[in-house]
């Protein structure tokens, strides 16, 4: 069995994790100071976003140099320092690349704006429509136009994110080498896992006109993908058994995910999917107010957990990460049940077959940002969208309540480390407003509470390490039509494992589906929960109970 069935992941936004030098950015400095932290915490990996030389329209996924570090993140000796001090604590550092695109401002691109061949052809040019509108009706993510026009070319390029981010060529083998020396450049010092950004959207189909939707049908999972990653497997990360690695899929179907991180495929170690995710959309808006889809979230949660062990393909399993929303605050409670409501969400997602990525801030419940201006918003895609959607004649107000919902910075504030000024995150003024809560909420109130959420969530790291039954056992649903209750069954080698969860407020009656006989709490969010053929759970009750073989 591989170790990273057995590993758990945290994500750092380095930006928003410490600020060592006051100047309002938390840098990779930051990340060595807390590295005793994160080992109290058990984590295995830490994935850092991107920390590359960038103009930082897009917070680093807008890479203007993949060797060299930007310098408000630090220097090469930062880096290395980093990464000699988590090995030292049997923690391995995970990058993030973001291959799909680079920025504008990127030498390939400024060549390629000067007129060198070589160069333009790293990237995706199309002559627009005799009435000179773009080539395609295609949408960027981040709203408007994915085409950009270039005067001195009469030309447009292809930019699926903001137009600073321009998509590269893969069809040119000259890209796919590139990239490959810069995976491999990393792997010379040291890291041991790779996250790649977006990947499932390098490969461009067709480029016609989308008359269902906005253009993804075209160039997501596209034709030669497969081709793309076990090319980039062979030539790099594969040489390295000991190197895990994650891909982002963006709207991606289950069979291609068989695929991406099957266990004989020779592509990726696991995958990100999204359509969990997706169950307070509107179809594939975001940017609309709707309830959760409670029903949505389970169907999709459990066919993805049984289709993946069916084809042998490995998850990554999550709720956060640094463009979503804090959970707490999206399916549990933010008041009352704060902490049995978070304590809840971390069970359901860290007894899944998968690997569990934990984003910095989750592990004591931190909430969404609590902002109460348009002006402490600072992402990119937060500002188009409002603009959007102000310009489609929407209020002011219903507008920014959206965002409030829906917008990435909510997981983007800084760290809450301590009651003290900027929660300790800084002495200077922090690039993204603190959260108000961060007296209430914190680190320092938790790592050395055994009932904290903290310590909920340093246990489930642990118990992943110690049951195989969790690690690697069978998936099942459980009761899956239940309209409170989210629970499922894991099964090895003749140990058994429930989750229950009621994933409300409103307490519940809940008649479990197996014969509890030999079954002994594991681990719970209220002190004296008990296994009953009949259960009354109350508000976000989660237990876990096993039994053993
Ligand atoms: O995200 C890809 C992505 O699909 C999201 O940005 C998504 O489009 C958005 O949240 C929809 O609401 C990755 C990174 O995680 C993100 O931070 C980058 O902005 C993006 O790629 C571009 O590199």
């Amino acid at each position: 069995m591989q170790d990273f069935k057995k590993s758990a992941v945290y994500q750092i936004y380095p930006k928003s994790f410490l600020d060592t030098n006051g100047d309002g950015l938390g840098e990779l400095k930051g990340v060595t100071a807390k590295l005793d932290y994160l080992k109290k915490l058990g984590v295995d990996y830490l994935w850092l976003t991107p920390f590359f030389v960038s103009p930082q329209n897009d917070n680093g996924y807008d890479v203007a140099d993949y060797r060299n570090i930007d310098p408000r993140y630090g220097t090469m000796a930062d880096f290395e320092e980093l990464s000699r001090e988590a090995e030292k604590r049997g923690i391995g550092l995970m990058l993030d690349m973001v291959f799909n695109h680079t920025s504008t401002q990127h030498e390939w691109f400024q060549k390629a704006l000067a007129g060198d061949p070589k160069y333009k052809d790293y990237y995706i040019w199309k002559k627009g429509r005799p009435d000179g509108a773009p080539p395609t009706n295609w949408e960027s993510k981040f709203g408007g136009s994915a085409w950009e026009y270039v005067p001195q070319f009469d030309e447009y390029y292809l930019h699926l994110f903001d137009k600073t981010q321009a998509d590269l060529n893969w069809d040119n083998p000259e890209v796919r080498r590139e990239v490959q020396d810069v995976v491999r450049f990393w792997m010379g010092k040291g890291v041991r896992g790779f996250r790649f950004d977006v990947i499932n959207l390098i490969s461009k189909g067709s480029f016609e006109d989308d008359r269902q939707g906005d253009g993804r049908r075209f160039y997501t999972d596209g034709p030669k993908i497969h081709q793309y990653l076990k090319e980039l497997n062979q030539a790099t990360f594969g040489r390295d058994p000991g190197i895990i690695t994650v891909g982002e899929m963006s709207s991606t179907s289950m069979e291609n995910c068989f695929r991406y991180a099957g266990a004989d495929s020779h592509e990726l170690s696991m995958v990100f999917s999204f359509h969990h995710l997706k169950v307070d959309f509107m179809g594939n808006e975001k940017w609309v107010l709707v309830p959760t889809d409670f029903q949505k979230l389970k169907d999709i949660l459990f066919s993805w957990q049984q289709g993946m062990a069916e084809h042998n393909a490995w998850n990554a399993v999550f709720w956060c990460n640094h463009d979503q929303p804090r959970v707490v605050s999206r399916f549990g409670d933010e008041g009352e049940y704060w902490e049995q409501s978070a304590k809840m969400l971390a069970g359901v997602i860290h007894c899944l077959r998968g690997t569990p990525y934990l984003y910095q801030g989750e592990e004591i419940g931190m909430t969404n940002a609590g902002f109460t201006d348009l002006s402490q918003y600072r992402d990119v895609e937060s500002l188009n969208h409002f603009r959007i959607l102000r310009d489609k004649g929407m209020s002011q107000e219903s507008a920014y309540n959206i965002l409030k919902v829906h917008s990435r910075d909510n997981a983007r504030t800084p760290m809450q480390w301590d009651g003290s000024e900027n929660a300790g995150f800084t002495s200077g003024t922090p690039w993204i407003s603190v959260n108000p809560n961060y007296k209430a909420i914190n680190a320092a109130a938790q790592v050395d509470d055994p009932d904290s959420i903290f310590s909920y969530y340093k246990t489930l790291v642990q118990l992943r390490k110690e049951y195989d039954v969790i690690s690697q056992g069978d998936f099942a649903p459980l009761d899956p039509e239940n309209p409170s209750v989210l629970a499922y069954r894991r099964s090895w080698e003749g140990t058994e494992l429930l989750c229950v969860s009621n994933f409300y407020r409103k307490p519940c009656t809940w008649k479990c589906p197996v014969d509890l006989e030999g079954y002994q709490v594991l681990l719970a969010n209220y002190p004296d929960s008990k296994p009953e053929p009949e259960m009354e759970l109350r508000p976000y009750e989660s237990m876990l109970l096993l039994r053993r073989n």
